[in-house]
């Protein structure tokens, strides 16, 4: 039975691409593969295969060299692949040029993150964070509408939120979709700022979990609080916060948030959408820092969590204790 409905619905065959460049690390492409490889099962793709290319610098056109894109194209084409996602983000421009050559669907990183963060959205505003991530990074590529792709639609880096239809609207349409979503996230981010002044009216101190996604952060919340948020062995697992009280042992009440978990590379245009419920993360008294110390990138994923810290404005984060997931 399952062999017939792998059978009847083709997991979508993916072929990763990294460029190592000559001031960059062996280990630092490698580690950031083996990452994009997790995200890519986690859209639902099958990893099959992955190209290296050493260069000083990216090609403009192409990003990777161009007879290096001739390459591998010929082994996707003999591997029946079906998206090809390069590890760093690509211009427009690039993506277009590498459809030609590779002759399928081609993705960055960026993308596919927009596409998981796509699939898990669950709540009214999640859904809008996701869609205004998703429409920033489309606007600039709406004047190829994957025309040359005999519209192959769905799949990864295809869904999601209105994506799909919004493919077949025009650039103004888009812009003022873009602009309405605007407008509701405000909305959102004032009735959070009414519900904060609420609870400092309560004196309750609000403290928040923090930490790079998949570190155990859910799993804190859940043991701590009792609550039964989802955790579980996957990338960006939770989307949506969630806040429970917290009863320590003195008889004071604390709010804990858990939240959205973080990633290297993790798109700007992203960051911006889901700064309102991250404003969370900045407004609380204090910060848990949640780490997988058994995770052999662990040093990197501390100063990737701290880098997103910085850049929603959270400027107090240096001397905090990583609590290990143990
Ligand atoms: N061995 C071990 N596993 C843990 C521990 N804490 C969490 N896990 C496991 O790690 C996986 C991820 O846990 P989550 O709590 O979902 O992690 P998260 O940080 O909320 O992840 P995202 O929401 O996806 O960003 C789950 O399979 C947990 O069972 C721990 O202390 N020890
Ligand atoms: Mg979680």
């Amino acid at each position: 039975m399952k062999a017939l409905i792998s059978l009847n619905k083709r997991t979508e065959r993916v072929f990763l691409i990294g460029l190592e460049l000559k001031s960059g690390s062996g280990q630092a492409l490698r580690e950031s593969l083996d990452e994009l490889a997790e995200l890519a099962v986690t859209a639902g793709g099958a990893v099959i295969g992955e190209g290296i290319q050493k260069l000083e610098a990216p090609v403009a056109g192409t990003f990777i060299g161009p007879g290096k894109a001739e390459e591998f194209a010929q082994v996707c084409a003999a591997d029946h692949v079906d998206t090809v996602v390069f590890d760093d983000e690509l211009s427009p421009a690039q993506t277009r040029n590498l459809e030609d050559i590779f002759k399928c669907k081609v993705l960055d990183r960026t993308s596919l993150i927009l596409d998981i963060f796509g699939q898990r959205a669950r709540t009214r505003e999640g859904k809008l964070q996701v869609e205004l991530a998703q429409l920033q990074h489309l606007l600039p590529r709406l004047t190829r509408f994957w025309g040359h792709l005999s519209r192959q639609s769905g799949g990864i880096g295809m869904r999601g939120g209105e994506g799909e239809s919004q493919l077949e609207t025009d650039r103004r349409r888009v812009q003022e979709r873009i602009e309405k979503i605007q407008g509701d996230l405000e909305t959102v981010r004032r009735q959070r700022a009414t519900q904060r002044s609420g609870r400092q009216r309560n004196l309750w101190p609000l403290a928040s979990i923090v930490g790079y996604t998949n570190a155990g952060k859910s799993t804190l919340l859940n043991s701590l609080t009792g609550a039964t948020a989802l955790a579980e062995d996957k990338l960006f697992a939770t989307l949506d916060p969630a806040t429970r009280r917290l009863r320590l042992p003195t008889n004071q009440n604390v709010l804990l948030t858990d939240t959205v978990g973080f990633i290297r590379k993790l798109p700007h245009g992203l960051v911006e959408a889901f700064k309102a419920t991250l404003e969370e993360v900045v407004q609380a008294e204090l910060l848990l820092h949640v780490v997988d110390v058994s995770h052999p990138q662990a040093a990197e994923q501390i100063a990737a969590v701290n880098a997103v810290l910085h850049e929603i404005g959270y400027v107090a984060f240096i001397g905090i204790t990583p609590i290990a997931k143990g």
